[in-house]
């Protein structure tokens, strides 16, 4: 929850606030999706058809994309299109491969006798569903498939709406994909949660939607896991003096033109750099072809704040939590170190979020709304289980088993107060 306290307030001049607050999701969605979801686990494909045809106007006979039609979809996929998705696949995998590296498993002994331990065991079956959107995020595919291809789930199957572009299609089967269904919106979810005649059911359900689609998530999470509830892109930079504001324009309209909720802020120690930016960003939206939802982003959620001292733009941002946090300070690492609060940082002027956005390795499925203060993004460690195990030599016995007979019996547990005291004295424990 945002709260900022008095003694912050008062080192913080807004130059710009922005005009509307965060919508909340409709009770009209909660009982939409419900219904979606209670047809699927009853009729299974039949009711995936009927939404898919009266949401997405699709009359698709097969859901799943067929051999042929993944070849036909890398047909189309030009040379340069299919080596620049090569590379960011190899990107995204390598980086997921070397965190994978440090996932690692574990062996202690607490005490004499006493093992405990955990293993790193990859979650068996997944569902990554691929957004459509305004545009077709061709980076999309890549950062739930690819991850948990390394992570070494069994299955990895990939939903995405019928009218996904082609290209979409081509980077779920170079992600990797096992399975590739056309089915988009709240109907995928539950077709992946709770399985059809085509569809296999799943584990874990990942990767950003719509509203549909996140309520959808938040309805089956329980019985299958979700990664995280993803809203609007956000991006905020920390920035001084030394900042260019033309560069921090762009940067802030690159994600203004995803969505017109789109959040986008500038947290300065520099008043004369806040008016530059808002002048720079009034002044590149007059040109960019996207303005009709970047300005109205801008408009609605944009945000410039300046603030007294350094501390102050710390404390701001960290309460901000954005999805994405671009430092431009003098010494970006420096002040990199003292933030906490984000869901991937972007140091120094070089770091665009559109880097990672599309292609450098990291993955950009991130956390929004404030939940960055409490998770990262997604990542290959969401596709694996850390799960402890114990064994006991019988000196661990003589160790642990009067602790935990006399909390039981504290607990008046007289079963686990047996069961603990069984392994030290035998049959003598049941004499009462
Ligand atoms: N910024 C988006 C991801 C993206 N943007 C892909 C462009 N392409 C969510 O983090
Ligand atoms: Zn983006």
């Amino acid at each position: 929850m945002i709260h900022i306290d008095d003694a912050l307030n008062a080192q913080l001049t807004f130059v710009k606030t922005p005009e509307r607050s965060a919508e909340k999701d409709t009770a009209e969605i909660e009982s939409l999706v419900k219904t979606v979801l209670d047809d699927v686990r009853k009729d299974g494909d039949a009711a995936v058809a009927k939404y898919a045809s009266k949401f997405d106007g699709s009359d698709l006979e097969a859901f799943e994309v067929s051999a042929k039609d993944r070849e036909a979809a890398l047909a189309q996929l030009d040379s340069q299109t299919r080596a620049d998705t090569e590379f960011a696949i190899d990107n995204v995998r390598r980086f997921a491969q070397a965190q994978m590296d440090t996932i690692l498993p574990l062996e202690v002994e607490l005490h004499p006798g006493i093992h405990l331990g955990h293993r790193v065991i990859p979650i068996e079956r997944v569902g990554c569903y691929v957004p459509g959107g305004r545009f077709p995020l061709l980076s999309a595919p890549i950062m739930s498939l690819v991850p948990a291809k390394v992570a070494g789930c069994d299955e990895v199957i990939a939903c995405l709406p019928p009218n996904a572009h082609p290209a979409m299609i081509a980077g779920c089967h170079l992600s990797g994909a096992d399975r590739i269904f056309r089915i988009g919106g709240a109907q995928a979810i539950a077709a992946m949660a709770f399985g059809t005649q085509t569809v296999p059911s799943v584990d874990k359900v990942v990767g950003p939607g719509n509203a549909f689609v996140n309520e959808a998530k938040r309805q089956v999470f329980g019985p299958v896991g979700i990664d995280q509830l993803a809203g609007p892109s956000e991006i905020f930079i920390v920035a001084d003096e030394t900042a260019n504001p033309v560069m921090l324009a762009a940067d802030l309209l690159a994600q203004a033109e995803h969505d017109v909720r789109t959040r986008v802020g500038l947290i300065t120690t520099d008043a004369a750099l806040a008016q530059a930016t808002l002048k720079e960003v009034e002044a590149q939206l007059t040109h960019l072809s996207t303005a009709a939802v970047a300005a109205p982003a801008w408009r609605d959620y944009g945000s410039i704040v300046v603030c007294e001292t350094e501390e102050a733009m710390i404390a701001y941002s960290d309460i901000i939590a954005a999805e994405h946090l671009q430092v431009h300070t003098r010494d970006s690492k420096a002040t990199g170190q003292k933030l906490r609060h984000y869901g991937s940082l972007f140091i120094g002027e070089n770091a665009s979020v559109v880097y990672s956005d599309k292609c450098c390795g990291t993955n950009h499925t991130l956390p929004t709304m404030g939940a960055g203060r409490y998770t990262g993004g997604l990542w290959v460690g969401s596709f694996v289980k850390i799960c402890t195990h114990q064994w006991l030599e019988d000196r661990g016995v003589e160790t642990v088993a009067l602790p935990a007979g006399r909390q039981a019996a504290t607990e008046e547990m007289e079963g686990h107060r047996r069961a603990a005291m069984f392994r030290l004295q035998g049959a003598k424990v049941f004499e009462g």
